[in-house]
């Protein structure tokens, strides 16, 4: 499988997030995208090739036009303003105010772009999250001309932003980036599987009024699991994307056969779309072991996805997502793609 990288990932780098009333290292660091590629480099999953498509043209599709400009000039404008320290919101307009226009302040702007306290921006968060959409959109464009899998080892992540926000690690939607490149390549029909441990409530977003790219998600019951406001079972979709939408909720502490189940049942659901391509949200963070999630998968049972996910028999591409057990980060991915290449017989795209 054809891997598409790039080292400028690094360069956004949080150095904290609030737990419990107190700041702690950030979980979502460049060390896993570096556990990533040490991994898939030893197991020699296939050719790791650098970027080579402008990412932010999909991303203009997706993500609203003043979002944008946020995000490119929002650490200026902090530094401007003589602030040290990471960029963060503190204050939000919940649904007891009306928001109406971007307000001129610099905490209200990073409020009212933003969802959450957990994601802050430095100085190379932009470039980083703009290196992030360029490898989704390569990896896809790999796919078009002809792969049968490629796999995007980007970050910052990406299924929590939405079309004018930023949140839980992510400030634009790479996996989206993906699913658009593929339409825009010649795919009537892209499906979008998220199996990350938290909702992706951003690619629902952007994609919840399309019939074009149907969404399924299997994640941590949103009633106990961050985001907390998303991805109910009785979120379908709206507008020509009514029905095209499909959110399975699972309790904390769901191993394996449930989650099988679940899985074989998106699997069927998106397969009904007749897609003419896949993309795939992985998060690794179903893993038992995860710090900051609650499902209790194993690690034998990442090839098991893999191969599960070969069965809907697409084109796909791989868009990494979350994981935080740094030590079995590697091997999890691995165990996935590996999974996915020995069932869909195409290891020959090395
Ligand atoms: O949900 C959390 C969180 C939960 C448990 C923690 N422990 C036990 C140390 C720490 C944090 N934080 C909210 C931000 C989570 C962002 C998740 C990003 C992600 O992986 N999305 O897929
Ligand atoms: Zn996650």
């Amino acid at each position: 499988m054809i891997v598409i990288h790039s080292p400028e990932h690094a360069r956004h780098h949080s150095q904290c997030e609030v737990h419990n009333g107190a700041l702690v290292p950030s979980f979502e660091s460049p060390r896993r995208a570096e556990i990533v590629l040490e991994a898939v480099t030893a197991a020699d999953l296939g050719p790791i090739r650098p970027p080579s498509a402008d990412g932010l043209a999909p991303a203009a599709v997706l993500h609203r036009v003043d979002y944008l400009r946020f995000l490119e000039t929002i650490w200026n404008d902090w530094q401007s303003a003589g602030r040290a320290g990471e960029a963060m919101a503190f204050s939000w307009c919940t649904h007891a105010f009306r928001p109406r226009q971007e307000p001129l302040g610099l905490d209200a702007r990073l409020g009212y772009y933003s969802f959450c306290v957990d994601t802050t921006i430095n100085a190379g968060t932009w470039g980083a999250a703009r290196s992030a959409a360029d490898v989704c959109r390569t990896a896809a464009a790999v796919v078009c001309d002809g792969a049968a899998g490629a796999f995007a080892l980007c970050r910052p992540p990406g299924h929590h932003a939405g079309p004018g926000y930023f949140g839980g690690y992510c400030f634009l939607n790479n996996a989206g980036i993906a699913a658009q490149t593929l339409r825009d390549g010649g795919c009537a029909r892209v499906a979008v599987l998220d199996v990350d441990f938290h909702h992706g409530n951003g690619t629902q977003d952007v994609f919840y009024q399309r019939g074009d790219v149907p969404f399924a998600s299997l994640h941590g019951d949103p009633r106990h699991c961050f985001p907390f406001y998303s991805g109910h079972a009785d979120e379908t979709g709206a507008g020509p994307g009514a029905g095209a939408t499909l959110n399975l909720p699972l309790p904390p502490g769901t191993t394996w056969p449930t989650y099988a189940e679940a899985l074989d049942h998106a699997l069927r659901w998106l397969g009904g779309f007749d897609p003419d391509a896949l993309v795939v949200s992985l998060g690794l963070d179903t893993f038992a072991g995860d710090p900051i999630s609650a499902f209790r998968l194993e690690t034998d049972d990442f090839p098991r996805l893999g191969e599960r996910l070969a069965s809907l028999g697409k084109p796909t591409v791989f868009v990494l997502e979350g994981g935080y057990a740094a030590e079995d980060l590697g091997r999890n991915a691995v165990g996935v793609l590996g999974g996915f290449e020995s069932a869909s017989g195409s290891g020959g795209n090395r």
